[in-house]
Formats: structure tokens, sequence, C-alpha cells
């Protein structure tokens, strides 16, 4: 008789991922995004001490897709909210997950507050340098010459200004103790991504400050392009912009990580 061979499992949804059908648009990097988070949250084990908080823009349906608890804010409101709830039950894990229009438009303000505030909380932003939700306008963070549906004949930085840089400009407050930039347009980065966001969670439940992983991301509807285009033009456009890399980690953050 043959031999039967145990299974070993290779490959599976995480736990704190839903088994649902996404709204997402094929080659869109919010679902990656989403499963990272949801594998760091396993791993960590805190699927039942986690919230978070979901924006307005594409991922505002993001509570059907991970696991744990959430709450939904007005747009750009989410680090206000974050920090309400984190203050009152220190010992959950608060994330928001924001896009470029909700955080770096609508709620600037909120977002360089809570950093400077030092608020235990963590922000994923999701930078894909347009409105996606609404049509593809123009966001913050859309690239000088970048054609959106508000900007046909791409952005004038005469008329629209410069993009911001959120990592940059965060990095400079004193509250902010783990700001970096990354991606997720293949395999190496989204590893790079994953370590980064549990860092981000772990110096949230190390008391050590506010944390943001920027994600530099696609949307391949509003750019006009197939997924892949989207990721090649990400890689040749967007990285030129928003270089990847660590904007700050405190001393206190690298000490964590060493003992790690
Ligand atoms: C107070 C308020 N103003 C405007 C809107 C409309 N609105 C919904 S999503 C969105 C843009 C979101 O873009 P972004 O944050 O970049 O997310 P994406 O859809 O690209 O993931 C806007 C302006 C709103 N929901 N609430
Ligand atoms: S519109 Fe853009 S950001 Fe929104 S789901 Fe589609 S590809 Fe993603």
């Amino acid at each position: 008789m043959a031999e039967v061979k145990e299974e070993k499992i290779v490959f599976q949804r995480p736990k704190a991922l839903c088994d649902v059908v996404t709204h997402y648009c094929p080659g869109c990097l919010h679902g990656v995004v989403h499963r990272v988070i949801a594998e760091v949250i396993d791993e960590l084990g805190i699927q039942e001490i986690t919230v978070g908080i979901a924006p307005v823009g594409c991922s505002v349906l993001a509570y059907n897709y991970i696991a744990t608890d959430f709450a939904e804010a007005a747009h750009g409101r989410a680090p206000a909210m974050a920090t309400g709830m984190k203050r009152v039950h220190p010992e959950l894990v608060v994330f928001t997950y924001q896009g470029d229009g909700d955080l770096a438009a609508i709620g600037t303000n909120e977002l360089i507050h809570a950093a400077t505030r030092g608020e235990n909380i963590t922000t994923i932003f999701i930078n894909n340098a347009i409105y996606g939700m609404t049509g593809g306008q123009m966001a913050p963070t859309t690239l000088p010459g970048q054609v959106t549906t508000s900007t046909p004949r791409g952005r004038d930085t005469k008329l629209a200004g410069f993009p911001v840089r959120v990592c940059e400009l965060v990095s400079t407050l004193e509250g902010a103790a783990y700001i970096v930039r990354r991606s997720a347009y293949n395999p190496s980065e989204i590893r790079k991504l994953k370590a980064a966001i549990k860092t981000a969670f772990q110096v949230q439940m190390a008391g050590l400050g506010y944390s943001l992983v920027e994600v530099v991301s696609n949307c391949p509807t509003n750019w006009g392009m197939t997924p892949l285009e989207s990721l090649k033009w990400l890689q040749e456009n967007m990285l030129a912009y928003y270089p990847l890399g660590d904007y700050k980690v405190k001393d206190s953050v690298k000490e964590l990580m060493a003992k790690k």
C-alpha cells in the first residue's frame, strides 16, 4: 500500500483575515496590506485586543476584512478617535488605516497633533497619490505633472503646490517614535513591510510613542493602468519622490528591536 504522507501546510489565510470577497479593484495593494496586517496580528497573538479605525476612501470597508474590533471615523479624524480609545483603554492595540486624502488633506491636523503628543497609537498610511474612491482627483501626494481627474493637464506646482512628504514631516515631531516608509510592489518589499508593521505594533505595546508605517501604493483604476503597469509606474515615478527607508527610529525603539 502506498505510504500516506502527512500534509504540510505551507500557505493559508491568516486567522485575522476574514474569508470574504473583496471589493477592491484587481491589482490594488490595499488587499495586500490588509493581509500583512492580519498576519502580524496573528503572530503577535493580539486579535482579541486590537481595534482598527477605518477611514473614508476605498478602505472605508477595512472592517469587513480584518477580523478585529473596528470603528469608523469621519474623514481624517481617525487619529483623534484612536487617541480617545487608547487613552480610555491603554491595554488595547489601536491602529488607524488611512489613505493619503484622508490622512494628508482633511486629516493633517489630527495626524500632526496625535504624533506630536506622542500618542501610543499606530498609523498605517496608504499613499497612492490620488483620491481613489471618489474618482481619482488630485491628492496632497499627487506627483508634479501627474494627471488626475482634477488636474487633467498634470499637477501644476505653481497652482497646486508640491506634494506632501508625510514621513519627512512627521519625523520632525518629538512624540513620533517610529516613522518608516515601505512599499508592497513585490514579495521582498512585502516582507519588509510586514516587519515594519510588526515593529510599529510592538513599539505601541511597549508604550514608546507614535508609530507610522507609510506604504507607497497604487491605484490601477484611477491611474488608468493595468495592475502590472501600475506597479512599474510606482517604482519608476513614486519612489523617486517618496524614497523608502526609516525616517525616525528613536533610541528606545532601537533598544526594543535589539532585544527581539
Ligand atoms: C467630510 C467628508 N468630505 C469628503 C468626503 C468624500 N470622500 C470620500 S473618500 C474621499 C477620498 C479618499 O481618498 P484617499 O484617502 O486617498 O483614499 P483612497 O480611496 O485613495 O484609498 C473623499 C474626499 C467624505 N467622505 N467626508
Ligand atoms: S479605486 Fe484605486 S485605491 Fe480604490 S480599490 Fe480601486 S484601485 Fe484600489
